[in-house]
């Protein structure tokens, strides 16, 4: 993947239908310093033809240490610093931005720590596997600071503000295991495994219709938002697209003609 500029601090390696991108700075715990954070942007806006769906995941005994510290310390108070700190903050959200509202699916692979902007990093992402060495923290308070990577809108959303107000306010870390039952993760697998598990899942999600993984991505979430009669008017469209697209209409044919798999336990 010669033909993506990204910084050293990511790594992107292909393996046919799925691209695997890594977070390589494992000398600072993966911490997101702008050019990590600007890298990720130019990944997701361009993931190439072919890829069907990008595995995520980190260098190191840690998924994500969140926002390199580095990048925000020695601000004096001024109007100028002010601004320049919500263009630094909106900067993320678009990297972000790109990820969950992409072409394909992305999984992550959570391992030790998974805090601060490297939980909202998470977030952003649409399937997590986390490996039980994972634990989960917002930190900000104790750093002075705040959410700034859209983790706000995310995060409460995922595991209800209640939870996300209690790691903010008291430090409270969250196990793999609080994290899975919490609704952070979707899968919790042995250390060392959860890379091989994103894998088998970026694969399958890699052969569905483009176009339902486009639905699933950009119409489902709005839907989900939306006031149940402009979701249900919503879904009937994309219902409509998606079902008379050629691709969706071989795929009928493919089942209705026994060729097709059959859905199973365990699947
Ligand atoms: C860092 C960072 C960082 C590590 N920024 N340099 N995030 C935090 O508050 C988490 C801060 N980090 C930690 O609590 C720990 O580093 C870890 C639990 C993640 C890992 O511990 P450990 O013992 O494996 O590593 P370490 O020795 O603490 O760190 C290794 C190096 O990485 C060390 O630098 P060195 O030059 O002394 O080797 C650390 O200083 C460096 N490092 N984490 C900068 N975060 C968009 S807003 C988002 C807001 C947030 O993300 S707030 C949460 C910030």
């Amino acid at each position: 993947m010669a033909d993506i500029n990204l910084p050293a601090t990511l790594a992107a390696t292909r393996e046919g239908d799925i691209a695997i991108l890594r977070l390589s700075r494992s000398a600072k715990r993966n911490a997101l310093d702008d050019e990590t954070v600007r890298g990720l942007r130019r990944f997701f806006m361009d993931v190439p033809e072919g890829v069907g769906a990008v595995v995520l995941h980190g260098e190191g005994p840690h998924f994500c240490a969140g926002l390199d510290l580095g990048e925000v310390v020695d601000q004096p108070d001024s109007p100028t610093n002010l601004h320049k700190g919500i263009l630094h903050s909106q900067m993320w959200h678009r990297a972000f931005h790109e990820i969950q509202f992409g072409r394909v699916p992305v999984v992550s692979v959570l391992h030790g720590a998974v805090v601060g902007g490297g939980l909202e990093l998470a977030a952003a992402t649409h399937v997590r596997v986390a490996e039980h060495s994972a634990y989960y923290g917002l930190p900000e308070g104790q750093r002075g600071i705040f959410l700034g990577g859209g983790g706000s809108v995310r995060i409460p959303r995922l595991i209800g503000l209640p939870l996300v107000q209690d790691m903010m306010l008291t430090g409270r870390t969250l196990s793999a295991d609080e994290g899975f039952a919490a609704g952070i993760s979707q899968y919790l697998v042995p250390s060392g495994e959860g890379l091989a598990k994103a894998i088998a899942l970026a694969r399958q999600a890699a052969r569905n219709a483009p176009l339902t993984n486009f639905a699933v991505i950009h119409a489902l979430p709005r839907i989900a938002e939306a006031d149940p009669a402009t979701g249900f008017l919503t879904e009937s469209l994309m219902a409509a697209i998606a079902e008379t697209a050629p691709e969706a209409q071989q795929r009928l044919r493919e089942f209705l003609e026994k060729r097709a798999a059959k859905i199973t336990p365990g699947g």
